[in-house]
């Protein structure tokens, strides 16, 4: 071995040696980059948690509801969710035909016409309308009400369910049809706290409590079908809770999105602009079941139609929303609005 050689190959070792801790480094990082990413992006509850836009809350902090009278306040309702709720469960029937559905409403106790229930034996602290828009879906609506009618007065709660239903001519319109619910219902028995509600989601856990809390609340944020995750952070369709005049200081929804889609991205951007927060519970409590039913074609316009009303959103909603009223209705389970958009 020549002197040249004897110095050479320590050194070309030890570069060689580095080259390959180098290497081993980028492949570890790489690996590790990939996997968080990869637990992330499967998580995107948790990076919501983590961003000051959307955060899991507590229960406790519903808003009562505000009453002009003395409060019973030596004889409110248990806090619902105080109770022991985890391990009671209320079976979903899947399929309620009329002739059961006119059995149940005989033997519903309290459920005064109009689909409205209050607790008798105690002063409910909370008091909300239920707003469902609605079109051709008899089945899921049967299913509905005998599940929420059963549901609701286990959590002591004061409510009203409130069906908009839009005549045949035109492209549904879920937007415009809560903007018209919350504008007939603040007519004539309104409330300051609402829930904009598909009538597919079903709630699985009692510890849901369906009331209004300081910010707007995704309710649905664990659907069955999107794998109990919530497909991303700025997603607030399904079950949306709301106080009164965070609803109007956002000027409802767009009365512009006919057709499948964009309406509750729109209305995330609008509680944003607002300077509001999205606020979700845990994954646990916000469990739902949607009921089955065939996909809906997107409306191809549906980007269009949100660029719009990025510009226009404060002059376009609520404020300038008309619409013909073709009928009103308490029916045994529900106050009806029937309506042309
Ligand atoms: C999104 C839709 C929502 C829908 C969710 C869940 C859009 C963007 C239009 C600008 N948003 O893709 O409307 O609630 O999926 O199904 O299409």
């Amino acid at each position: 071995m020549t002197l040249g050689s004897k110095v050479l190959k320590p050194i070309m070792w030890i570069y060689y040696s580095r080259l390959l801790k180098k290497k081993v480094f980028c492949i570890t990082a790489l690996f590790s980059f990939l996997t968080v990413s990869l637990f992330l992006s499967l998580k995107t509850d948790f990076i919501c948690s983590l961003s000051f836009l959307s955060f899991p809350e507590m229960s406790s902090n519903l808003v009562p509801r505000e009453s002009k009278h003395m409060l019973p306040f030596d004889n409110f309702c248990f806090h619902p969710y105080e109770k022991q709720f985890s391990t009671q469960r209320i079976e979903v029937n899947l399929s309620v035909n009329d002739l059961e559905l006119t059995a149940f409403i005989g033997q519903a106790e309290n459920i005064a016409i109009g689909g409205a229930w209050t607790p008798t034996e105690c002063w409910s602290k909370y008091r909300v309308n239920i707003v469902i828009p609605y079109r051709q879906r008899q089945e899921q609506l049967r299913v509905f009400l005998h599940y929420f009618h059963r549901y609701l007065p286990l959590q002591q709660i004061a409510y009203r369910i409130i069906v908009v239903e839009q005549s045949a001519e035109n492209e549904f319109n879920r937007g415009k049809l809560f903007n018209v619910g919350f504008v007939e219902s603040e007519k004539r028995f309104p409330s300051d706290c609402y829930i904009f509600h598909d009538v597919d989601l079903i709630p699985q856990s009692l510890n849901n409590i369906y009331a209004c809390t300081g910010m707007p609340r995704h309710l649905s944020s664990a659907v069955d079908t999107f794998n109990y995750q919530l497909p991303y952070c700025g997603i607030l369709g399904g079950v949306v809770a709301m106080r009164s005049h965070h609803f109007i200081k956002v000027n409802g929804y767009s009365n512009m999105f006919y057709g499948w889609g964009g309406e509750d991205d729109n209305l995330y951007f609008r509680v944003s602009q607002a300077g509001l927060n999205v606020i979700r519970f845990e994954p646990d409590v916000a469990k739902y079941k949607m009921l089955r039913h065939i996909k809906e074609i997107p409306n191809p316009s549906r980007f269009q139609i949100m660029e719009m009303d990025r510009e226009i959103y404060s002059a376009e909603g609520l404020n300038n929303l008309n619409y013909t009223l073709l009928s009103y209705e308490l029916k045994p389970l529900y106050t009806r609005i029937f309506v042309h958009v």
